[in-house]
């Protein structure tokens, strides 16, 4: 049996909802939180963790790729040794929050050191930690996917909700894609659980999320759209079509925001939540109703879906 529960957005004050704060590290995270719209969302407050300072619109926290090399080979965890510089820098810098996103392509030095200092940080903080994380293409060299599959056991330790976005998986889609492209689609599916689930969410939902995605390790997700009649069904269909979530067999635990561009949405989402509860009948769902007119008469479907078989 499915067991559901909605979040409290819709009917909180804007003091109930949490604050959150967004790091995109290395070149792949910068590229992809710069395309967050922060007027729209709220209260989050983005950084830029890296080498040198790209975005004139995000606060810059300069690291140094030593600093980050000796984080990632350290046998000590952050409570037991000294912090190396860029730490303190990064440390320095945040603050606490409720809840904290990091974004991260793995497989490159930068964000693949960062993304483990900036999880251990975070935890530090104590806020509710959610990593999104695209991997390298096949065509790339094997080297840096074998760092990229090393960094992602050694990242998802640390947070609590950690999903990995296979940049192949788009070719299932669309084979001709130039890469440059295949980036652009990739950065706004990984943006948009971040945008959805900061829309629905108060403080809180955060203690009940965090015992909601206690002991999983493996997150991936899925979006859609559907439009005219049975939109929210239509759109459900599409999500859970998605090449991402084709890695494993069953998921126990959704996150799912319906996106609603027009009227309630009430009816979309409920058959939304059907679709989903029939893919998968064992699932514990969280769920909540996002209102955006900018998508105009369409309904918007993200599933953030959990499995422990990492
Ligand atoms: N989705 C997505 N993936 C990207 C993007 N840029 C790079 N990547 C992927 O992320 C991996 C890491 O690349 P970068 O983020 O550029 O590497 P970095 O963290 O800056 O590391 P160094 O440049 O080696 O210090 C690459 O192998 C690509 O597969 C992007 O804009 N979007
Ligand atoms: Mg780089």
């Amino acid at each position: 049996m499915t067991s559901v529960k909605r979040f409290g957005a819709e009917v909180a004050d804007t003091e109930e909802r949490p604050s959150t704060i967004a790091l995109g590290i290395g070149g792949a995270g910068r590229n992809i939180i710069s395309d967050i719209d922060s007027k729209s969302l709220t209260n989050i407050r983005m950084y830029e963790v890296g080498t040198t300072e790209r975005e004139p619109d995000i606060s810059f926290i300069k690291i140094s790729k030593e600093d980050m090399h000796e984080v990632y080979q350290s046998k000590y965890s952050v409570g037991n040794r000294h912090l190396t510089p860029s730490e303190k820098n990064i440390k320095r810098r945040m603050r606490s929050a409720d809840i904290f996103y990091l974004v991260s392509g793995l497989g490159g030095d930068t964000g693949s050191w960062s993304s483990l200092a900036c999880a251990e940080l975070s935890k530090k903080f104590s806020a509710f930690t959610m990593g999104f994380f695209a991997k390298p293409f096949e065509s790339e060299n094997i080297r840096r996917r074998r760092f990229a599959d090393e960094a992602q056991k050694k990242i998802q330790e640390h947070v609590d909700v950690a999903a990995f976005f296979s940049n192949s998986r788009l070719l299932d889609m669309d084979r001709n894609l130039p890469m440059m492209d295949a980036f652009q689609v990739m950065n706004t599916i990984m943006r948009l659980p971040m945008e959805d689930l900061n829309a629905v969410m108060t403080k809180e939902d955060i203690p009940h999320l965090k015992n909601f995605c206690k002991g999983l390790n493996e997150f991936r997700v899925g979006a859609g759209y559907g439009k005219g009649r049975d939109r929210g069904k239509r759109a459900s269909k599409e999500a859970l079509r998605s090449p991402w979530l084709k890695d494993f067999e069953e998921y126990y635990t959704v996150l799912a925001v319906v996106t609603s561009g027009k009227g309630t949405g009430e009816v979309e989402a409920q058959s939304a939540m059907e679709e989903i509860r029939k893919e998968w009948p064992d699932s514990k769902i969280m769920w909540g109703l996002r209102k955006d007119p900018s998508i105009d008469d369409r309904t918007r479907v993200t599933v953030l879906a959990g499995t422990s078989e990492g």
